[in-house]
């Protein structure tokens, strides 16, 4: 299934916009902290976004397993892949062999023989590309947000399902949410970075990315639960 049907069929079902970050490692968290953490939080969030710090930690296999063993969010392996095509294709085969529904890849670096031919091949695949295409630390604003337009427009003949928008600068996503259509836009940037809740759905994202004010928080449940009563499924129009 494509990531907008995912995003189409579990949003609404758990009346969430909430894709929670898992940047988490050993040993302040273990793989049974993370398989505990996703069934009692799944009946609230969208996906789970698990960054590389997580997969060096744990290993993919372990990761894998816990993916594996829990079908009913969306697993996004967050890879910020910026490499050659042929080595994001290697890159994808390990991804999509673990589990996972989508992978993230960075634009800048280029779409022919590229980002683009690793769209492309995660696509073939069934593994849904996410594009980041601006960022949300204040550096995104030096380079790779200038740019964002750029990558964008050129990323529209290619497969790509969603985009990574920053819920600290929601101008991109206002700028760029009637040229990317019906993809999906994620949006990172809320709590610790500074965006309030709620800030990137209303200006246009489908579902926003939240980490460390969950995961650090002392009762991680209790706040994605606080968290899904700001993003419910119809707070976008
Ligand atoms: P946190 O809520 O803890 O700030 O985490 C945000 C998550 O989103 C991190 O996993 C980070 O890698 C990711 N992210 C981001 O913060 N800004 C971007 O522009 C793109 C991202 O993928």
């Amino acid at each position: 299934m494509n990531l907008r049907h995912m995003v189409d069929d579990i949003g609404p079902r758990k009346d969430s916009r909430l894709v929670v970050a898992l940047d988490v490692r050993r040993p302040r968290w273990s793989l049974e902290w993370i398989r505990a953490f996703v069934e009692e939080s799944s009946n609230y969030i969208v996906g789970i976004k698990i960054g590389v710090p997580s997969i060096l930690s744990f290993g993919l296999e372990n990761i894998s397993r816990v993916v594996n063993g829990f079908r009913d969010v969306i697993w996004i392996a967050d890879m910020k892949l910026a490499d050659i095509g042929y080595v994001g294709r290697l890159i994808v085969d390990e991804i999509s062999n673990a589990g996972f529904d989508a992978i993230i890849m960075h634009g800048f670096v280029g779409f022919e023989k590229g980002v683009g031919d690793t769209i492309v091949y995660a696509s073939d695949k069934g593994l849904s590309p996410i594009l980041v295409a601006a960022m949300s630390h204040p550096g995104g604003e030096e380079y790779l947000n200038r740019v964002s337009g750029d990558i964008l427009m050129k990323s529209i003949d290619y497969p790509v399902e969603g985009y990574i928008l920053p819920a600290t600068f929601t101008k991109y996503i206002r700028f760029y949410r009637k040229m990317v259509g019906e993809r999906v836009i994620l949006s990172p940037g809320v709590g610790t970075q500074g965006a309030k809740p709620g800030s990137a759905v209303l200006n246009g994202a489908d579902l926003e990315i939240i980490g460390r004010w969950i995961y650090m928080d002392e009762s991680p449940i209790s706040r994605v639960r606080e968290l899904h009563g700001v993003l419910r499924w119809h707070l976008q129009g």
